[in-house]
C-alpha cells in the first residue's frame, strides 16, 4: 500500500465498517462500481477493435503493427483527486460529464506511421466516435513528451439497452514509451536534488529518440520496399 492510499487513521476502517451500516455503505458504493464496470467493458471493447486489426494485418501482410496493447481503468482514489483538482463534486453524474480518461488504452507500435494508420482505421469504424484528438508527435510538448492521444465515443450494450462510453487511447512507438515512463517518475519523486537537470537531460533524450524513430521507419520502409520489388521481379 503506497502513502497515497493508507488511512488516514486505521481505526476509520473499523468505525466505518463495524458501525453496523456496512450494508448501506456498500449499497451506496453501487452506481460507482456500475460505472467503473462500465468503464472495464468500454476498454476491453476497444482491446478487442486492436487485436482484431493487429491479427489481420498479420494474416494479410505478415505484419504486426501493433507491439503491445496496455489497459487501465482510472483508480477510485485518482478519479477523486482529478475532480478535487478541477473543483467538481465527485458526483457519478458530473464524473461522467467531467472526465473523459477514466478508461484508457495504450497503443505501442513499433514506427510512428503505424501509429497514424492504425488511429485511422480504428476512428473510421462506424461505431467509433472521434470526439478529441491531440497530436503530441506533430506537436510534442516543451519537455518532450510525444504521443497520439484520442478520446472516442464506444458503444456498450448493456441490459438496459446502449451506452455510449467514452475512452482515451494514446499511441506511441516503443521508444516514445521508454521514454515516458522515465518521465512520469520524475513527477513523482519529490526528493530529487536537481529536478530541472534530469528534466533538461530527459527532454535530449526525448529530442534523440524522435530521431531514431524516423531513422528506424526510413529502413523499415527501404526493407519492405526492397522485398517487394525483388519479389516482384521473380
Ligand atoms: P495517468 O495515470 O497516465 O492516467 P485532461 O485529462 O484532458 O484533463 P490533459 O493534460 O489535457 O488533461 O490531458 P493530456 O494532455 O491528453 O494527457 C493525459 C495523459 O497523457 C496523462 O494522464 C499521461 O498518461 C499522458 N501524458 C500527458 N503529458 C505527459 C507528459 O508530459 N509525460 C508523461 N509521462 N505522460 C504524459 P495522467 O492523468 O497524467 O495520468
Amino acid at each position: 500500500m503506497d502513502e497515497n492510499t493508507q488511512l488516514a487513521n486505521p481505526g476509520e476502517f473499523q468505525n466505518v465498517f463495524g458501525s453496523g451500516r456496512t450494508a448501506e455503505l456498500l449499497e451506496s458504493a453501487k452506481p460507482f462500481m456500475e460505472l467503473m464496470m462500465q468503464n472495464e467493458c468500454a476498454v476491453r471493447e476497444v482491446e478487442t477493435k486492436l487485436n482484431v486489426l493487429n491479427d489481420e494485418f498479420s494474416t494479410l501482410y505478415d505484419y504486426n503493427p501493433i507491439e503491445t496493447i496496455k489497459t487501465r481503468v482510472k483508480d477510485p482514489l485518482s478519479i477523486v483527486e482529478k475532480m478535487q483538482r478541477k473543483g467538481i463534486p465527485p458526483t457519478i453524474e458530473n464524473i461522467e460529464n467531467t472526465l473523459s480518461d477514466i478508461a484508457g488504452v495504450r497503443v505501442i507500435c513499433s514506427f510512428p506511421e503505424d501509429i497514424y494508420a492504425i488511429a485511422d482505421i480504428l476512428t473510421m469504424q462506424d461505431d467509433v466516435k472521434l470526439l478529441k484528438r491531440k497530436d503530441y508527435i506533430a506537436n510534442p510538448k516543451p519537455n518532450g513528451y510525444r504521443s497520439l492521444h484520442l478520446i472516442i465515443g464506444i458503444p456498450i450494450f448493456l441490459s438496459t439497452g446502449k451506452k455510449e462510453m467514452r475512452v482515451e487511447v494514446q499511441f506511441r512507438t516503443i521508444a516514445m514509451d521508454f521514454w515516458a515512463s522515465l518521465e512520469h517518475k520524475l513527477k513523482y519523486k519529490h526528493n530529487i536534488k536537481n529536478p530541472e537537470e534530469i528534466a533538461a537531460d530527459l527532454k535530449k533524450c526525448a529530442d534523440a529518440i524522435a530521431v531514431i524513430d524516423d531513422k528506424m521507419q526510413a529502413i523499415h520502409n527501404r526493407i519492405e520496399r526492397e522485398s517487394w520489388e525483388n519479389d516482384a521481379d521473380r
